[in-house]
């Protein structure tokens, strides 16, 4: 049994085979050619600390936009692999570590579990940050399977990304967006050097979240992009919500493990596996481990402290934040946008 101390994430070595004079050549054109695209596309800079550009329909942060344009040239998964797919501040930190620790539950002990020294975006990297160090990953060298996470609307991802699982979750918008506020402001106060930008007013980003401009928006073209493939393809694409994983994280645990391939055996659920991994990556137990309460940003790469992914972790949290008049107003939005599709945010909407 491996033991935690001795983990290291291996994602290192996706950038460590030889490389000819010709590898490097070719990936600083690649490299070149999207950072120019990137230049030419709309920018905006309303969300401090990061500008988006509106790429394909989709408002991205710009820093991840030559990335996107290599996943969706140079992405090619295994199909054993499985790609964690969210809309920004649904759950995503949650979901890697869930996915993580049900995924290696044979290779680690609970009391020593490389989840309790690495936070769960290092045990399972974002392909944004992947993709973005100007050289193309070599994906084949990861252990099969490997578990991988963006934040990439659907119709962004490549047509190789259906060879893996795909795990989408999603969040009521209302919280989504208190979310995804804070964070913003907390990143902004953590990355800032001398530059002392102000930050953007809670009103103002309400407006401009509901008009679809905040990062990674639309919300709702999002949300319906994954919605829609899970229903053509419910053997490729798992659809998951917050708040019913927060009702019943058991069984939604279950239904994750068997979509990954590795179900819970019947002597597991006796003896209590399910509970014991929901109970390791709960909020109140991540939040309170010293590599997931470190307040430092990096600077270098532009990346938020790991605290600022444990806020609160609750349904309903909007209603501390948003007066009735904007929830109705963002309902009503969501309401619309979803019509007929068969998705609803109806039932998460009950005053908490
Ligand atoms: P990301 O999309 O930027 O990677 P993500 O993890 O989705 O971040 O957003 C963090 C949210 O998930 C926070 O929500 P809040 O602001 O409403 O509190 C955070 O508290 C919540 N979160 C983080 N870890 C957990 C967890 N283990 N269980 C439940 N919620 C969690």
């Amino acid at each position: 049994m491996a033991c935690s101390p001795n983990y290291a994430p291996p994602f290192s070595q996706c950038f460590l085979s030889p490389r000819s004079q010709q590898d490097i050549e070719r990936d600083e054109q690649i490299y070149s050619s999207y950072e120019k695209l990137t230049s030419q596309l709309p920018i905006f800079n309303e969300w401090p600390p990061y500008s988006l550009q509106h790429y394909q329909s989709f408002w991205i942060t710009a820093m991840f936009i030559p990335a996107c344009m290599a996943i969706q040239s140079h992405f090619n998964p295994r199909p054993s692999d499985i790609l964690l797919v969210t809309s920004p501040k649904s759950g995503t930190t949650w979901l890697k570590a869930l996915s993580f620790a049900t995924l290696h539950r044979h290779s680690f002990s609970l009391s020593d579990h490389p989840l309790l020294s690495n936070t769960p975006h290092q045990c399972v990297p974002f392909l944004e940050y992947l993709f973005s160090h100007r050289t193309i990953p070599d994906l084949n060298v990861l252990p099969s399977p490997t578990i991988f996470a963006a934040h990439l609307p659907f119709p962004l991802l490549p047509r190789s990304a259906l060879s893996c699982r795909i795990v989408y979750l999603c969040r009521d918008p209302k919280d989504t967006f208190v979310s995804l506020w804070h964070f913003l402001e907390k990143s902004r106060i953590s990355l800032s050097t001398e530059d002392k930008s102000e930050g953007l007013d809670l009103n103002k980003a309400f407006q401009l979240f509901s008009q679809g401009m905040a990062p990674g928006g639309p919300f709702w073209d999002r949300v319906l992009g994954y919605w829609k493939e899970s229903l053509r393809r419910p053997g490729k694409v798992l659809f998951l919500r917050y708040e019913e994983m927060m009702e019943d994280p058991v069984c939604h645990l279950k239904k994750l493990a068997e979509f990954m391939g590795c179900p819970f055996s019947t002597e597991e659920e006796k003896n209590g596996v399910v509970e014991d991994i929901v109970k390791l990556c709960s909020f109140d137990n991540l939040r309170e481990l010293k590599v997931n309460k470190d307040n430092k940003a990096s600077l270098e790469d532009k990346r938020p402290p790991p605290s600022s992914f444990f806020r609160k972790g609750k349904v309903g949290d909007w209603v501390n934040y948003l007066s009735m008049e904007m929830a109705e107003s963002l309902d009503a939005i969501t309401k619309e946008k979803l019509h007929g599709s068969g998705l609803s945010f109806e039932s998460s909407t009950v005053l908490p």
